[in-house]
């Protein structure tokens, strides 16, 4: 059995960090495929606390080169307040997105309680862009950028303190589609990336022993903000930015049960889980194996 856990489960229904609309129906979508019953299984207690006020439908203000800008500030502030109680009453966050520009809140709501964990991205992206490089506006691509402090202020200096991250505890995995800003992001600060291509060649064990090493280095912890579009396309359909060439249902689960091998991690985010591109709800299903993986379920 695992540790016993009290988790606190915190819905974002939030989209607009994303160009494709649905992600918000994603932590309805990950409750229905039974996320609840499968930690509870396990020992632990979840506190499913009510979902985050979403912002009103209808209307939406588009504004290049930022995206929804303000409602993605003020979506994440009310986040990172979430964060900030769940780790203060020593309880497990658990983000369920939702697009990934969550991950901001996230990582702000950590560093509000003065935590710096080291950060394991697992993604097809960097999301490493800010307003000056990003080919599309979308916030959901600049999170990581934002919590390293690079970026708009309204996004950088969401809660005090900024930079949120140490760079040299942050290591991407599963990186197939990086744009140029990105990678000169990464050349100038030094980022850990391990790209499909050193997975296919060094195999997810290896590098997840020398992700977790790196990120898991410094006293806080890792926190793990898993993209589902990690995940190869064909076990993974439900999501708004699918790029081909991703990681297998095993090498995902893999992962997961490394990082709770571990036991460094103490706060995690599931996002752009998309209901609405899924099929059957099988990328809703696969989130919630990898996260009971990641809180102790095992084969045997
Ligand atoms: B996700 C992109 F240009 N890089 O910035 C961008 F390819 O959270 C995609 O990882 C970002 O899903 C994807 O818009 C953000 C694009
Ligand atoms: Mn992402
Ligand atoms: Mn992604
Ligand atoms: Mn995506």
């Amino acid at each position: 059995m695992p540790t016993r856990q009290t988790v606190s489960l915190l819905k974002a229904p939030f989209d607009l960090g994303a160009g494709t609309r649905g992600s918000c129906l994603g932590p309805e979508a990950i409750l229905h495929a039974g996320l609840i019953e499968r930690l509870e299984a396990l020992g632990h207690t979840v506190l499913s606390e009510p979902s985050l006020p979403s912002p009103r439908k209808g209307v939406v203000f588009s504004n290049l080169p930022l995206l929804n800008l303000p409602q993605t500030v003020s979506f994440n502030r009310y986040l990172a307040s979430a964060v900030h109680k769940a780790v203060a009453k020593g309880h497990f966050p658990l983000l369920l997105g939702g697009d990934h520009s969550l991950a901001i809140g996230s990582l702000a709501g950590l560093a509000l309680n003065g935590r710096q964990p080291g950060v394991l991205w697992i993604d097809a992206h960097a999301d490493l862009n800010t307003e000056a490089t990003s080919p599309t506006g979308n916030i959901h691509g600049m999170s990581l950028a934002a919590s390293l402090g690079f970026g708009h202020p309204h996004l950088t200096g969401l809660r005090p303190p900024s930079p949120k991250l140490d760079p040299a505890r942050v290591v991407l995995v599963a990186s197939r589609d990086l744009d140029p800003g990105e990678r000169e992001f990464i050349r100038r600060t030094g980022i850990r990336c391990f790209t499909m291509q050193d997975i296919d060649r060094w195999g997810m064990g290896t590098v997840m022993e020398e992700a977790i090493a790196t990120a898991g280095s410094g006293p806080d912890g890792i926190h793990l903000s898993f993209d589902v579009d990690s995940v190869d396309p064909s076990a993974a359909p439900g999501t708004g930015t699918v790029v081909p060439g991703g990681l297998t249902v095993r090498e995902a689960r893999m992962a997961m049960e490394m990082l709770q091998e571990s036991g460094l991690v103490s706060s995690a985010d599931f996002v752009e889980v998309n209901p609405l591109l899924d099929l059957r709800n099988q990328t809703a299903e696969l989130a919630v194996d990898l996260i009971a993986a990641l809180l102790g379920e095992r084969l045997l």
